[in-house]
C-alpha cells in the first residue's frame, strides 16, 4: 500500500500515471461522491505536498555542512585525562562534557616516527592521511636514507586537510605552534596564526590559541561552513604553566639542574607504571626528551617526576579552560549544534613511566593518543575502541563533511565507529620509532595481545616485550614487583602481570605476533629488518 500510495504521488509530482492504481481509486469517476473524495483527496494531497515542501527547506536548513573544530594538543598522555583514566587529579571539565556529549575512542594510536621529533611524522599524517613510511621526505640535511626514500607523491601538499577543505568550499583557519610539523600542508589554511606559546601568561601560553579562534570567529563574515585546527603548543615542554595552576598542582617552574623541587601534596601521584629507571637503554643516545627537558634532566627520582606531572596538568587544565572559551563562542553563535569537536594530540607521553620521560617509546601511555569527537549523529557517552590512526582523521572529516577524500590517503575513514555501526575498523595496530639507532623499535598489536621488539645500541639490545593487555593493561615488567618500586608507587603488581615473551605457555602468541610484525613491515614499507626477521 506503501509503494502504491508512492506511485500516486510521484504521479501527481511528475504529471505522468501511476503504474499501479489502488483498487480503492479505480472506481468509476461519475460518482458525485466520487468527485468529492477525489476533491478531499486533492486538497488533501496539495496539503501534503505544501507539507513536502516545507519539509524539503527545513531539512535543506537542517543539513547545512557541519563545521569542523579540531583541536590538536602536544604531547599529552591519555591517561592524563579521567576519561582514560578515572584515578587522574586532573581536573578537565571541558573535556569531561566533550565525552559525556561524544563519544570516546579507547583505542586511538600515532602510527610512530622515523625521527626524535615524533611531532613532525605525526602531523604529517594527521595532515595528509598518509602512513608513517609513506611521507614526504624531511627537508633537513639530517636525512636519513630510509626517510629520503621518499614514498610521496610530490604534489601531495595539494591533497592535504586544508588544500581538500578550500575545494569543498569550506573556511580553513589554522592556530598552532610553529615548527615540527608539515609546512606545505599548514601553507594551505587561508588564515593563518602560528606562534610557539608555552609561557604561562594570557599572551605567552595556551590562551593565545583560543583567542586567534575567538578573533577568528567574531570578525569572520561568511555563511559557508568552516574548518578551524586548533593547535596548542602545551603541555609540551617546557611545561611553564600559570601561577594558579601551578599551584593548584603543587608544582613549581623548577629551573635549577643541582638541586630537585620541593615535594608537596598537591602534586600528582606518580603514575601507576613509573620506574626509576629503564631497564634496558631505549636505543637513542643523547636523545633531549629524555636528558634534556628542562626540569627533568636525566632524572626520574620520584621528586622530579611528580613536580614535573604537576606541571603537565597545570597545562592540561588551561588547555581545558581555553577549550570551553572557544566552545561557549560556538554556542552563542548558534554553531556548536552544527560543529564536529575533535579532541586529540599528536603522540602520548611518558613522564616516568616505566623510567622513561619522553614520546619516543611504544608502551600505551605514549603509542596511543587521547580522542574524542563530538557532532551530528554520535550518541552522547558512548564509547568505542575504534582500533584507529590518527592518519584516519583526514579521510574521516572528510566522510563527515560529505567531500571526497583525496586519491593520496591512505587513512579509513571511522565514521561507522562514530555512529554506532562498528566498534573498531581494523584489527591489526603496527607501531615504529625509528628515530635513534637503528631499526630501532617495533610493535603489533591484535586484540588484547601486543608485542613490541627493540634492536638497537648495534645490535646491543635485542629485547622482545609480549603483554596481554586485558590482563596487564599497565605493561608491568619485573622491576614493577621489586619492593624498591612499589613501596614508591604503592602498587604491587599481580604475579602474572609482567613481560610474557619468555614465557614457555606463550611461546605459540608470540610467534604468531612476529609473524604478524612482519607481514606489517612489509605491508607498510618499512625499510627496516629487526635481527631475527628475514631480511627482505
Ligand atoms: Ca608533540
Amino acid at each position: 500500500m506503501v509503494s502504491e500510495y508512492h506511485d500516486v504521488i510521484l504521479g501527481h509530482l511528475f504529471g505522468s500515471p501511476p503504474n499501479r492504481m489502488p483498487a480503492s481509486f479505480l472506481l468509476s469517476p461519475s460518482s458525485h461522491s466520487l468527485r468529492s473524495a477525489m476533491f478531499i483527496f486533492d486538497r488533501g494531497f496539495l496539503t501534503f505536498v505544501a507539507c513536502l515542501m516545507v519539509g524539503v527547506a527545513l531539512s535543506a536548513e537542517d543539513e547545512k555542512r557541519p563545521n569542523i573544530l579540531f583541536v590538536l594538543v602536544d604531547d599529552q598522555s591519555p591517561f592524563d585525562l579521567k576519561v582514560y583514566n578515572p584515578v587522574s587529579t586532573l581536573d578537565s571539565p571541558v573535556i569531561d562534557r566533550l565525552a559525556a556529549e561524544g563519544m570516546v575512542l579507547d583505542g586511538a594510536y600515532h602510527m610512530g616516527s622515523w625521527s626524535g621529533a615524533v611531532c613532525t611524522p605525526s602531523r604529517h599524517m594527521i595532515m595528509s592521511g598518509r602512513t608513517v613510511w609513506h611521507l614526504p621526505r624531511r627537508s633537513s640535511k639530517k636525512r636519513t636514507a630510509a626517510a629520503s626514500d621518499s614514498l610521496a607523491p610530490v604534489d601531495l601538499a595539494e591533497h592535504t586537510m586544508a588544500a581538500v577543505f578550500n575545494r569543498a568550499g569550506y573556511d580553513t583557519m589554522r592556530t598552532c605552534k610553529n615548527g615540527n610539523s608539515y609546512a606545505a600542508a599548514n601553507e594551505k589554511f587561508t588564515v593563518s596564526r602560528t606562534a610557539t606559546k608555552r609561557g604561562g601568561t594570557e599572551e605567552t601560553g595556551s590562551a593565545w590559541h583560543a583567542n586567534q579562534v575567538l578573533d577568528y570567529l567574531r570578525e569572520r563574515q561568511s555563511n559557508v561552513p568552516f574548518l578551524i585546527y586548533l593547535g596548542f603548543s602545551h603541555p609540551h615542554d617546557t611545561r611553564d604553566g600559570t601561577q594558579e595552576l601551578l599551584s593548584k598542582y603543587g608544582a613549581v617552574n623548577h629551573k635549577d639542574r643541582n638541586s630537585l623541587p620541593p615535594s608537596d601534596p598537591r602534586q600528582p601521584p606518580l603514575p601507576i607504571n613509573y620506574l626509576p629507571g629503564h631497564p634496558f637503554h631505549h636505543g637513542h643516545p643523547r636523545l633531549r626528551d629524555e636528558v634534556n627537558v628542562s626540569g627533568v634532566w636525566e632524572k626520574r627520582d620520584p621528586q622530579t617526576i611528580r613536580n614535573e606531572l604537576g606541571r603537565e596538568f597545570a597545562c592540561d587544565e588551561n588547555i581545558d579552560t581555553q577549550i570551553g572559551r572557544v566552545l561557549a563562542e560556538l554556542k552563542a553563535m548558534g554553531e556548536l549544534k552544527n560543529t564536529y569537536v575533535i579532541y586529540t594530540s599528536d603522540h602520548g607521553m611518558a613522564i616516568g613511566r616505566h623510567g622513561l620521560q619522553g614520546k619516543q617509546n611504544l608502551y600505551q601511555h605514549t603509542w596511543r593518543v587521547p580522542l574524542i569527537v563530538k557532532g551530528p549523529g554520535i550518541s552522547p557517552g558512548t564509547r568505542a575502541e575504534g582500533n584507529v590512526y590518527l592518519l584516519d582523521v583526514l579521510s574521516t572529516l572528510c566522510d563527515l563533511a560529505g567531500v571526497t577524500a583525496p586519491e593520496t590517503n591512505e587513512g579509513t575513514s571511522f565514521r561507522s565507529v562514530l555512529n554506532g555501526t562498528n566498534k573498531k575498523i581494523r584489527d591489526v595496530l603496527y607501531g615504529v620509532y625509528c628515530g635513534g639507532t637503528k631499526p630501532g623499535m617495533r610493535c603489533v598489536k591484535q586484540g588484547d595481545w601486543k608485542l613490541i621488539k627493540y634492536d638497537v645500541m648495534d645490535g646491543d639490545v635485542r629485547e622482545t616485550q609480549l603483554f596481554d593487555l586485558a590482563e596487564n593493561p599497565h605493561e608491568f615488567l619485573s622491576e614493577h614487583h621489586k619492593a624498591a618500586v612499589t613501596s614508591l608507587t604503592g602498587t604491587v603488581p599481580l604475579a602474572h602481570q609482567k613481560n610474557l615473551a619468555d614465557d614457555p605457555r606463550y611461546a605459540a602468541k608470540r610467534r604468531e605476533l612476529e609473524t604478524l610484525l612482519l607481514s606489517e613491515q612489509r605491508r607498510l614499507d618499512d625499510p627496516y629488518r629487526l635481527w631475527d626477521q628475514p631480511q627482505k
